[in-house]
């Protein structure tokens, strides 16, 4: 849970009286005893056949993305981003090792799916680090982080990204915790409202690689930009982001931050931005180009949202924008049609700061009661929308404008179902619901609590997801299951949209150092350097004895010289707190340090054959006045793939 528990007294004893409501719903909270054949067989993933989507939910606090199948809702694997992962040796190499820097851990909140045209083009998943203020990209290919860039400059708490444009050509990321800029500054947080900027960056994504690099930021007011979202249709060139905390708070949050109605949320047309940087309008701060919006016009405006808005949510048209006023029993629709023509028309109301500021009754279409803590907002590309509730713990279905002038008067009748879900509903999904054409049929709720609905584990408890079936009038909870903390936003893609590789082809390895036959392998030294180049294949490591001296440095080069699917190598060294793990047609290099003499052994950590246990070897470290080491040693063991076929069968098991 992270942002939305910052409360009114008044809204803590709401809160207090939902949970324990939540309580005693627990009983009625299981399915009925004539629906469950159904929601079994809808969700039932026979063995041997698989899943029809992909969900790649955010890993929270735990920095990793996880990806789940539906209907089955069985997570299938682990994307280490932002921590060390030994189960794949990410973190360990020296590769991955400098990508994740020096931290260890990251906050994964919310991941994008690249787009063409506001559809999924199947390309890359970014994915941001709250904590510090990074993004990486995971390349769909093969399901690995490729880029983390960040810390980002001038800006902190990314929380607010990545929001990705039609064409994946910005991600957007907006500051939730401001600070003194430029970073390193020192001013009192009780100066917050005088001393301290958010600033939004926009990141650039190239459209060949991927790459990501920052291409200019905008400096706002220290609000706290929470969620965005990106426009299309009539709404496209413009990025909305919601802000708690226009109060300017720096200290006692939860009271000061929860002072005004309505809080200011930032339109920004980054199309008109990206032209002003172009044009020159921009400074310098720490080597990044940033507009100040006050000076230059027709960059930001500001929007009043009640209250303390969380989800910001464009609809498949991209004509309604949705807040979720965390703090208040309703939405608010935005009309992006309205919006542009208020913007064109001036239709302001005053300034914040040199910023205008919307009037609201321009361009809100309405406020749909919808229930208690409303957070996030998602499409089925029908009409329909569907909102999270927090507080009132369940999902809440309603219809979107054009509303007949009935709707209008009582917006109660466009409220079309409300579904149960356990407990305190965060994110939810909808299949697609940020593209043109959302996929609709699943929706995944993503509950903040899941105390007493699986068996006891201890007071560190996982995280409940429930996937509820909208392909009908009413929504249907069909199934339940747990991740680790600590999903928040997740995206859906269709399997079949997708074609990741399985082995990486020998004929793409360019690493320099990757070997594949024994006449390349072996160790050589240069001063206190020792490099190593190792194969790796069923079931041996060449050369299998690596020897050196204190002092030394070795490095390790090792090539999985399979062409098989699902033969995968580790290579553990005892004591050195190293594994990594090297995919069929994969080098992976490593650094050891040789602090201490002794015999430390090595070996095979991803269970491969049944030879497996034999796949190891001997780092041999001898004391600096010992015999010397050798300058160059290849292995005794005979090289290349067994002359018997492996014990392990390379296809698939005949059916
Ligand atoms: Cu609502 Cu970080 Cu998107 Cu958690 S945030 S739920
Ligand atoms: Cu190679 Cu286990």
């Amino acid at each position: 849970m992270t942002t939305f528990h910052r409360i009114l007294p008044g809204a803590a004893a709401a809160l207090l009286a939902a949970f324990v409501f939540m309580g005693c719903a627990q009983k009625k909270a299981s399915t009925a005893k004539n629906e469950r054949e159904a929601n079994a067989s809808a969700t039932y993933v026979a063995p041997g056949e698989k899943d029809e989507y992909y969900l790649f939910y955010s890993g929270g606090h735990s920095g990793q993305v996880y990806v789940a199948g539906i209907p089955s809702m069985r997570h299938i694997t682990t994307i280490p981003v932002f921590a060390p992962y030994p189960a794949t040796g990410y973190g360990f190499d020296e590769a991955s090792r400098k990508m994740i820097g020096n931290f260890t851990w990251g906050d994964v909140h919310h991941p994008a799916l690249s787009q063409t045209a506001s559809k999924y083009d199947g390309r890359w998943l970014f994915v941001n680090d709250n904590a510090n203020n990074r993004i990486a990209r995971i390349d769909l290919r093969d399901f690995k982080t490729k880029q983390i860039i960040g810390p980002l400059p001038n800006s902190s708490g990314s929380h607010a990204s990545s929001f990705i444009t039609e064409n994946s050509e910005y991600l957007f990321v907006n500051s939730r915790f401001s600070i003194p800029l430029p970073k390193g500054r020192v001013a009192d947080p009780k100066d917050y409202a005088t001393e301290y900027n958010g600033m939004m960056s926009a990141i650039k994504v190239d459209p060949k690689s991927g790459e990501m690099s920052v291409a200019f930021q905008i400096q706002l007011p220290p609000f706290d930009f929470d969620l965005a979202s990106t426009g299309k249709g009539p709404s496209s060139g413009y990025v909305f982001f919601s802000s708690y905390n226009s109060e300017m708070a720096g200290q006692e949050m939860e009271v000061n931050a929860s002072q005004k109605d309505r809080d200011l949320c930032a339109i920004v047309n980054w199309k008109a931005a990206a032209q002003a940087v172009a044009d020159g309008k921009a400074t310098t701060m720490e080597g990044v180009p940033v507009l100040d919006p006050s000076k230059v016009p027709g960059v930001v405006y500001f929007l009043p949202i009640g209250k303390s808005p969380h989800g910001m949510d464009v609809d498949p048209t991209g004509k309604w924008i949705v807040a979720g006023g965390k703090l208040q029993p309703s939405t608010t629709v935005i009309n992006a049609e309205k919006l542009v023509a208020a913007i064109q028309n001036k239709g302001f109301d005053g300034d914040f700061k040199g910023i205008p500021i919307l009037k609201y009754e321009g361009v809100v279409e309405g406020e749909v009661p919808v229930g208690l803590g409303p957070l996030h907002t998602q499409y089925d590309g029908k009409g329909n929308a569907y909102t999270s509730l927090f507080i009132d713990s369940n999902i809440t279905k309603w219809k979107l404008p054009p509303w007949s002038a009935e709707e209008m008067k009582d917006l109660t009748k466009v409220v079309l179902d409300k579904c149960p879900v356990h407990f305190a509903v965060g994110h939810l999904v909808v299949a697609g619901s940020d593209t043109i054409a959302p996929y609709g049929k699943w929706l995944v709720s993503m509950n903040k609590l899941s105390k007493g609905r699986h068996v006891v584990v201890g007071p560190s408890q996982p995280e409940s997801s429930q996937l509820i079936d909208i392909s009908g009038d009413k929504m249907r909870m069909v199934a339940e299951a747990y991740t680790e903390p600590e999903p928040h936003f997740a995206q859906i893609l269709k399997v079949s949209e997708i074609q990741p590789i399985e082995v990486y082809p020998r004929a793409e390895n360019k690493d320099p150092n990757a070997v594949w036959d024994k006449e390349q392998t072996g160790v050589t030294r240069s001063g206190s350097d020792l490099t190593a180049k190792v194969i790796a294949v069923r079931s041996r490591f060449v050369p299998d004895k690596i020897e050196g001296k204190v002092g030394d440095t070795l490095t390790v080069h090792v090539t999985n010289i399979e062409q098989t699917g699902d033969m995968i190598h580790g290579f553990g060294v005892a004591e050195m707190n190293m594994n990594v793990v090297i995919d069929p047609g994969e080098t992976k290099t490593f650094k050891i340090v040789l602090t201490k003499a002794g015999v430390f052994p090595f070996y095979c950590t991803n269970f491969c054959s049944a030879l497996h246990q034999e796949m190891q070897g001997y780092l041999v470290v001898r004391p600096v006045d010992g015999a010397a080491a050798p300058t160059v040693s290849t292995s005794p063991v005979p090289p290349q793939a067994p002359a018997t076929p492996p014990l392990v069968a390379s296809n698939p098991p005949a059916i």
